[in-house]
C-alpha cells in the first residue's frame, strides 16, 4: 500500500516535470531560418533580413500568458564562434542582436568581408527555448 503510494507520487512529479519542461518547448519540427538568403552569398551593405519561423510562433519580448509557450522572439548571432548559453538570457551585446518588438526582418550594415549569421530564438525574459530554436549557421560575403 505504500509502496503504490509512494509510486504514484512519482509517476505525479514525473508528469509534473514533463509538463513544466514542455511549457516552452516548440514541436519537433519547428524551425527558424533565413528567407532567400543561402550559405556562401555574396551580398551587398545594407543587407536586408527576412527571418522566417515554421511550427512555432512570434511575440515580442515581455509577453504574458499563454503565448509565451508558444512564441518567442528572434535574436541574430552576428560573427559569433560559440553558441551562448542556453541556460542564460542571451546577452545584449553588438554581435547578439535582440528583436523584441517581434520584428521578422531587418537591415544591417555590415563591413566587406565575410561574416556568420545565425538566429535563435528567445522567450519573454530572452531565455532560449528548450530545446533551442536555432537556426543553420551561414556564412556570407559583403561585397
Ligand atoms: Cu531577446
Amino acid at each position: 500500500m505504500l509502496k503504490k503510494y509512494v509510486l504514484s507520487i512519482t509517476t505525479l512529479i514525473m508528469m509534473l516535470s514533463v509538463s513544466l519542461a514542455q511549457a516552452h518547448s516548440p514541436p519537433p519540427e519547428a524551425k527558424i531560418y533565413f528567407i532567400g538568403l543561402t550559405n556562401g552569398a555574396l551580398v551587398s551593405s545594407p543587407l536586408r533580413l527576412k527571418f522566417g519561423i515554421e511550427g512555432f510562433g512570434i511575440t515580442p519580448a515581455g509577453s504574458k500568458g499563454k503565448i509565451r509557450h508558444t512564441a518567442g522572439h528572434h535574436h541574430l548571432l552576428l560573427d559569433l564562434d560559440d553558441l551562448p548559453d542556453m541556460d542564460e538570457p542571451i546577452p545584449h551585446t553588438a554581435n547578439h542582436i535582440h528583436f523584441d518588438k517581434g520584428e521578422t526582418e531587418a537591415v544591417l550594415e555590415l563591413s566587406p568581408g565575410r561574416h556568420t549569421l545565425q538566429l535563435l530564438l528567445g522567450d519573454e525574459e530572452h531565455e532560449p527555448q528548450a530545446p533551442p530554436l536555432l537556426s543553420e549557421r551561414i556564412s556570407i560575403t559583403v561585397k
